[in-house]
């Protein structure tokens, strides 16, 4: 199941369906579809939790939904971070680089927005919780989000 993980991904925040994921206390930065589309092919579907970097910022934790959001019914896949951290505003067209830990479950559909909100929550506690293991906590401090000097 998780034979790609860690999976190191890097790529430009653009604007996502605009749906207002802010207002429900639960921004997500999505990724453009390229970066979506150099997923490995059986990668599942699904919510992760892991590390995420805004340009050369600190690294935060995060968890990120990676499919088609079944309660909305997507055409396109899509991958949206939610960062773990108060950012002052948005970072539109930043550089977002997130380290993908490990996986938490499966997209599943809802029958309300607000049990799709209470799963959210749950998933934020369970990565806060799964972050502290030591092993977790290592890729914090990979290489991967060094702010290497430009050549
Ligand atoms: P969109 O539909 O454009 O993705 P969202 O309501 O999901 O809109 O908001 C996402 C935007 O909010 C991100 O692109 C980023 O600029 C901003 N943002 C602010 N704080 C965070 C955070 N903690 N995690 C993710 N994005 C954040
Ligand atoms: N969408 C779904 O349709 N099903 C899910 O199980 C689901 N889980 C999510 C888990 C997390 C941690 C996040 C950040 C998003 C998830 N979403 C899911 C995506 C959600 O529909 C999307 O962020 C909306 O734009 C929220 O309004
Ligand atoms: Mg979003």
């Amino acid at each position: 199941m998780s034979k790609f993980l860690p999976l190191f991904l890097e790529g430009e925040v653009v604007k996502g369906f605009g749906r207002g994921s802010k207002d429900l206390g639960c921004p997500t930065a999505n990724y453009p579809l390229e970066v979506v589309q150099s997923l490995p092919k059986d990668l599942d579907p699904g919510v992760y939790y892991g590390w995420a970097q805004v340009d050369t910022g600190s690294v935060h934790k995060m968890v990120a939904n990676i499919g088609w959001c079944p309660f909305y019914q997507n055409k396109q896949m899509s991958v949206e971070t939610h960062i773990m951290h108060k950012f002052s505003g948005d970072f539109y067209g930043s550089n977002l680089k997130i380290c993908l830990v490990g996986y938490l479950r499966g997209e599943k559909n809802f029958s309300s927005l607000d049990d799709l909100i209470e799963a959210i929550k749950q998933d934020i506690a369970n990565a806060e919780q799964n972050l502290e293991q030591p092993q977790a906590k290592t890729l914090q401090t990979n290489n991967f989000f060094a702010n290497k000097p430009a050549i």
